[in-house]
């Protein structure tokens, strides 16, 4: 087969006329229940002999001529009409659609989206805009408000390709991701090389310090699936799961509703340590917020201002409530109540000033209780690990 050659923009500005670009949709797996969480709307080319023009070809060159949104433009309503049929056979899964630094810093799209939520034919929950930290970077000011009207009304950033550019850091500084997809590339080479494991480790890490979800992207064989199941990592994607499909395709897929491997222990572990982590930065925080009263220097700002900042906190309310019932997971009701009310007071007798006096008696009741909370995480880890164990023997 001879590579594609490129096409002119004519013959893309004609074959968007012609209708003939469609989505593919490849299903993103949850690590935890091991099921379909959603799909990745990707962009192909469908030419009249049936042959498919990969993204990779067309799109640089639409980008290059400044006609990049108009396709994103006229392909949402598509995704829209797509979703419409997707959401009758799994309502509570997502749509993952990929956007251009172009695309946000005009309105056409934003408005689109907003009356798409205002309609109700799509939930915001439902929606997940991935974009690359080129987009983060590039982004105006316009941008970025436009893009935080959008998280305040529920729709979920997802940082693409995290990890490969030049200032990844920086761009999830600058826009409120709550995804970060670790990049296929370090993915699939995880196999092979230690360096490429290690980085997709740290990346996932990252993501639970910052609070966000990881989506490890590109995963090809069952080994990788099964290294992630334990890392912490929310959710996968790849050809071991699936290939992008059709659209028809994807909903024989979600109305078959399969399942692969799946663990609590690889969030649970990971909240374990980041916990660790968490007290840490409480403690710092003290003793800088105390330094500065002394000093008179100004206040760090609050760590954990949102609840859902707190590792075990976001995980006990999230994730962890397919635990219900479990009886290890309901004893931590009292030390999650406990955690929540000490952190409060500790806030609120920094801002008031109060001295390490009174603040002591806080600080031995957080390390008390989370000991209480850490055995607790311990032994339901064990616990679940050993239920997957019997389960993939008798499997
Ligand atoms: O840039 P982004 O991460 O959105 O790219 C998604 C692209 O990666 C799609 O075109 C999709 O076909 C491709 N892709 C998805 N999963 C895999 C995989 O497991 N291996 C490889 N080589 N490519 C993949
Ligand atoms: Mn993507």
């Amino acid at each position: 087969m001879s590579p594609p050659s490129s096409p002119t923009l004519d013959e893309i500005k004609a074959a968007l006329e012609q209708g003939a670009f469609v989505f593919y949709y490849q299903p993103k797996v949850s690590f935890v229940t091991g099921r379909i969480t959603g799909g990745e709307a990707l962009l192909r080319w469908r030419k009249p002999d049936g042959g498919i023009v990969p993204p990779g070809v067309f799109i640089p060159i639409a980008e290059a001529a400044g006609f990049i949104s108009t396709i994103t433009e006229r392909m949402f309503p598509r995704l829209i009409a797509d979703w419409q049929r997707i959401k009758e056979l799994a309502a509570d899964s997502h749509v993952a659609f990929n956007v251009s630094p172009k695309d946000l810093e005009r309105q056409e799209l934003v408005q689109m989206i907003e009356s798409s939520l205002d309609s109700g034919a799509i939930k915001s929950e439902a929606l997940r805009i991935e974009v690359t930290e080129a987009a983060a970077l590039s982004g105006s000011e316009t941008m970025r408000a436009v893009v935080q009207k959008l998280v305040d009304r529920g729709v979920q950033f997802a940082m693409d390709d995290f990890g490969t550019g030049y200032a990844s850091l920086d761009a999830m500084r600058r826009l409120p991701f709550s995804v970060l997809k670790v990049d296929q590339s370090i993915v699939r080479e995880m196999g092979q090389s230690e360096r490429s494991a290690m980085l997709v480790h740290a990346n996932i890490s990252l993501a639970q310090v910052l609070g966000v979800e990881a989506v490890a992207e590109g995963i090809e064989t069952q080994d990788i699936y099964e290294t992630l199941l334990h890392s912490g990592c929310s959710e996968g994607q790849g050809y071991y799961m699936s290939r992008p499909l059709p659209l028809d395709d994807y909903l024989t897929m979600l109305g078959k509703a399969p399942t692969w491997p799946r663990s609590h222990a690889g969030l649970l572990r990971a909240v374990l340590m980041n916990h660790v982590i968490e007290l840490r930065r409480v403690m710092d925080w003290m003793y800088s917020a105390q330094s500065a009263a002394t000093h008179n220097r100004q206040k760090a700002p609050l760590p954990l201002s949102d609840r859902r900042l707190s590792a075990f906190v976001n995980w006990y309310e999230g994730h962890g409530n397919a635990l219900r019932g479990n009886r290890a997971f309901e004893a931590m009701r009292l030390p999650n109540e406990i955690l929540n009310e000490t952190y409060d007071t500790i806030r609120t007798q920094v801002a008031e000033g109060k001295g390490p006096e009174a603040l002591a008696g806080q600080l031995s009741k957080l390390a008390h209780y989370s000991v209480v909370l850490m055995g607790d995480l311990l032994r339901l880890e064990s616990e679940l690990l050993l239920q997957e164990m019997r389960e993939q023997h008798g499997a």
